[in-house]
């Protein structure tokens, strides 16, 4: 009623102001229309406007720390070239007065945990997005959760990594939890699945072990290509910004540019690397490096090792020379086998990792290019089958992208929403 007496006042006004009096009340309505219009649309400005601030407020620390640090490009030029370093860098390269800035922007990083925890988030993002986007839409696309609901889940699984063994077990449970989920309300989804998820991750200790005497010896193993030399290279650079003495032995001798990329790593890191010439003999670096470990009083030694193929006999056979080698030298030595793993090889990397296991007694799985690939369910996989504990996960090329496995992490950051 009180709209009608208002759009009659208007249409009085319009009349009063020359408009046809048969027309009034149209052109009311008309000018009510546009002003509601008007406002809708400066509303929506509004909303936009300050979703893109909070963009912005939120992008900022994460963008800025790895790119302004110079660690951050000497990595990106080396990826851009690859992992052949034949030509070493200059001395520049790791100027001595740029280490300040990057202690500066690593601070802020320590001091603002929340930001490594979003690191994790965006090196997970392909994941999230192709793992927890799809159950949405999936989800969305059903009425009720049914057989049918249930089937398209087993494929989403398995199309994201999980294998076949653990995609049934999960799809198992998630039959039996369907009734706490309302198709409405994907969250619930979320809770039930990360919750299954987690359950299925293995809990590794983030503590090294500790030997009784002398440096702890860690071996790196792996096919070719997997980022063992990264792996190593943002170790060393953990372990020497606790206050650790690092030594890295290079034993992979197969390629001359394999060493170089070793120290250049070592520069970057601090630590001291033992190598030999291309083609020389893995054991004899393993000795050597074992050496200069003892005599320099170092906590840690890391040995690289050449990539080979898991089916190669005789290359396994190597590994098991470099071991013993190792431990008549530092007896109990090396302490951990860490086997890498690339996450973008998917379902590959469970029989690689069993034939390691047989042949050199791995004792943890680093877990590099998590950031490379949309199927993060290779984690689960590799922790619910193998009888191995994920030690570390790469999310990156960066010094910094190397983190301890956390399984409650990992499930908070491809599920959460912050
Ligand atoms: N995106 C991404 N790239 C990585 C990661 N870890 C290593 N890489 C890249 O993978 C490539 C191979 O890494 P390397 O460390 O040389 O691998 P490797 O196992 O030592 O290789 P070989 O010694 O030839 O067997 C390099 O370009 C690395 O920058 C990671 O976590 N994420
Ligand atoms: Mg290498």
């Amino acid at each position: 009623m009180k709209f009608e007496l208002w759009l009659q006042k208007i249409a009085d006004f319009l009349v009063a102001a020359g408009v046809a009096p048969e027309d009034g009340s149209m052109a009311a309505l008309a000018l009510v229309y546009l002003v509601l219009t008007f406002c809708s649309l400066g509303i929506v400005a509004l909303l936009l406007r300050r979703n893109l601030q909070t963009q912005k407020a939120t992008a900022e620390p994460q963008d800025d720390a790895p790119v302004e640090t110079p660690e951050a490009a000497g990595e990106a030029a080396e990826s851009a070239e690859g992992s052949d370093l034949s030509e070493p860098p200059p001395a520049e390269e790791a100027p001595v007065a740029a280490e300040p800035e990057t202690a500066a922007v690593e601070e802020v990083v320590e001091k603002v945990p929340v930001s490594l925890y979003q690191r994790m988030r965006q090196g997970l993002a392909k994941t999230r997005s192709s793992l927890v986007g799809r159950m949405d839409d999936l989800l969305g696309s059903h009425g009720h959760l049914d057989e049918e609901f249930l089937e398209e889940m087993e494929e989403l699984l398995i199309t994201a990594d999980f294998g076949m063994q653990t995609t049934q077990d999960l799809v198992q449970a998630l039959a039996g939890r369907l009734k706490e989920i309302d198709p409405n309300v994907p969250a619930q989804l979320h809770d039930v699945l990360s919750e299954e998820i987690r359950a299925r991750l293995k809990t590794g200790s983030s503590e090294w072990p500790v030997p009784e005497s002398g440096p702890l010896v860690i071996m790196v193993v792996g096919v070719n290509g997997v980022g063992k030399t990264t792996t190593i290279g943002k170790l060393a650079k953990q372990f020497s910004d606790q206050g650790k003495k690092v030594v890295l032995g290079a034993g992979d001798t197969f390629r001359a540019a394999a060493a170089e990329q070793l120290e250049v790593w070592g520069e970057r890191s601090g630590a001291e690397v033992i190598r030999h010439t291309e083609g020389s003999d893995p054991g004899a670096v393993a000795f050597d490096a074992a050496k200069a470990a003892v005599a320099r009083n170092a906590d840690i030694l890391i040995l690289d090792t050449a990539g080979r193929l898991h089916t190669k006999v005789n290359l396994m056979e190597e590994l098991k020379k470099v071991r013993r080698v190792v431990d008549r030298e530092i007896p109990g030595a090396p302490h951990e086998t860490l086997l890498v793993l690339d996450a973008t090889t998917g379902q590959n990397a469970l029989p690689q990792a069993r034939s390691f296991q047989e042949a050199v007694d791995v004792s943890g799985i680093a877990l590099t290019k998590l950031d490379g690939t949309a199927k993060g369910g290779i984690v689960v996989a590799i922790s619910s089958q193998l009888d191995l504990p994920v030690r570390l996960i790469g999310i990156g090329e960066g010094v910094s992208d190397l983190r301890h496995f956390d399984a409650d992490e990992f499930v908070a950051a491809l599920f959460s929403n912050n």
